[in-house]
């Protein structure tokens, strides 16, 4: 995905502006994903070198964020809320998710934009024992889940996020979530690109539709399968 680094905050409708791509509603979400990925590569990371976007970091992850700065929350002072259609609104810390059952997952992940890190350990509670816990009413159809960063959001159908392969993680490649992955805690949707997996978790509303979430506006998959979205079926073929 194309996210503006430290000291370029670009916001996206001003690239896609520059870019002559006004119209990004005719435009498909894989054509849109290589536009943004040549015109933004040199903002892309953290590093105003931009050298990060050519050798990505040991693990081969890249640190993605779209905002140039995000709050730091420590261990004590973290806090999950759960709001919406539930007959149990919560805010839970740190210390309270980690009581919870813990499951532990072992799965690539993978950015839309073609990177991928094999076999990452990823554990934390699954967003079904959340959702279960916070008691969702009836008529309840997905949830919207929002950054603590202020402006990244994402959706998820409840049939999605009650699947035991979504977990609000709190660890990841064997430790702590590290703020840079979007700790203390962040969610992995394991079956589904990158862009899906919310770094910074704050909030996560349930909802009587779904709110497409950030890149989601911009025209990428909503159902973000791994192999069957944004256009890679199409790009298979052609
Ligand atoms: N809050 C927030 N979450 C985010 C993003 C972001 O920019 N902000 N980028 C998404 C994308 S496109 C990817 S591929 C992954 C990257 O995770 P990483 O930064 O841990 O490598 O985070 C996802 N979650
Ligand atoms: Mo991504």
């Amino acid at each position: 995905m194309s996210p503006r680094g430290a000291g370029a905050p670009v916001g996206r409708r001003v690239i896609l502006g520059l870019l002559g791509l006004g119209a990004v509603g005719v435009v498909t979400g894989a054509g849109i994903q290589r536009r943004l990925e040549q015109i933004t590569a040199p903002i892309q990371s953290r590093d105003p070198t931009g050298l990060t976007n050519l050798f990505p970091d040991a693990g081969g992850f890249r640190f993605y964020s779209v905002t140039s700065t995000v709050p730091t929350r420590t261990a004590a002072d973290y806090r999950l809320r759960v709001t919406g259609l539930v007959g149990r609104p919560a805010t839970l810390t740190l210390d309270q998710l980690h009581a919870m059952p813990q499951t532990a997952l072992t799965r690539d992940f993978q950015c839309v934009t073609g990177w991928r890190v094999s076999d990452v350990a990823w554990s934390g509670v699954r967003l079904a024992e959340l959702l279960d816990a916070a008691h969702v009413q009836p008529g309840a159809q997905a949830v919207t889940i929002r950054s603590f960063d202020g402006v990244y959001t994402e959706s998820l159908t409840l049939d999605q996020a009650r699947r035991p392969d979504v977990l609000v993680a709190l660890s990841m490649l064997g430790g702590p979530v590290t703020h840079d992955h979007g700790g203390p805690v962040r969610l992995y949707v394991a079956p589904m690109y990158g862009y899906k997996s919310l770094k910074w978790l704050g909030e996560i509303e349930v909802t009587d539709r779904v709110h497409p979430g950030y890149w989601e506006e911009d025209g990428y998959d909503v159902d973000a399968w791994v192999g069957h979205s944004n256009g890679r079926d199409d790009d298979a073929t052609s």
